[in-house]
């Protein structure tokens, strides 16, 4: 009933000029959680690790960030110093990064499954001239916060995202502890 909506509108913004603010309804979902990770990469780094000399340059840095309330999550990456004008895949993974590219262990999702970029937190880039590069990714659910992601991975190529092969992305070539 299209007619109804002027309507409808009137009666929702009358109802907002209160004194008091409108409450915005909160979706039901864990509560609000934010991680963090940055610094630049080296060989010897506690939480920004770099595992490829050549992929990973020296002064290599990133940044992420990922923000999870009221049932949403959105994730960002900043890349700089990298190799300019290339891809990279990048992935949320469940533990800390360690001495082995392994310790960051499988990729984090949402629930036991597929490995596609509705269920994991994928933030494959592309670097620009300069080699700095971003991604971001929305997801419609929060983590659980008992156990939330612990580290972001940079991988070598850019993650298949179909096939038997989904979600693989070659080597890990650098780690961010995210805490
Ligand atoms: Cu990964």
């Amino acid at each position: 009933m299209p007619t109804r909506l002027p309507v409808l509108l009137l009666v929702l913004l009358a109802a907002g000029c209160g004194a008091s603010p409108p409450q915005l309804a909160q979706p039901a979902g864990p509560p609000a959680t934010t991680l963090n990770g940055g610094g630049e990469f080296t060989a010897d780094g506690d939480s920004a690790i770099r595992y490829d000399r050549k992929l990973v340059p020296g002064g290599a840095q990133a940044s992420v960030t990922a923000e999870s309330s009221g049932g949403q999550t959105i994730t960002s990456l900043v890349v700089e110093g990298f190799l300019p004008r290339r891809a990279y895949g990048a992935h949320l993974h469940t533990a800390p990064c360690g001495k082995a590219a392994t310790d960051a262990g499988p990729h984090y999702q949402h629930r036991p499954g597929p490995a596609s970029a509705d269920n994991e937190i994928w933030l494959d880039l592309k670097t620009d001239t300069s080699g700095t590069g971003r991604a971001t990714a929305r997801h419609p659910w929060g983590f659980d916060p008992a156990a939330p992601p612990r580290s972001l991975v940079l991988h070598a190529k850019p993650t298949e995202t179909s096939g038997p092969d989904a979600g693989d992305a070659g080597d890990r070539i650098a780690c961010l502890t995210i805490s």
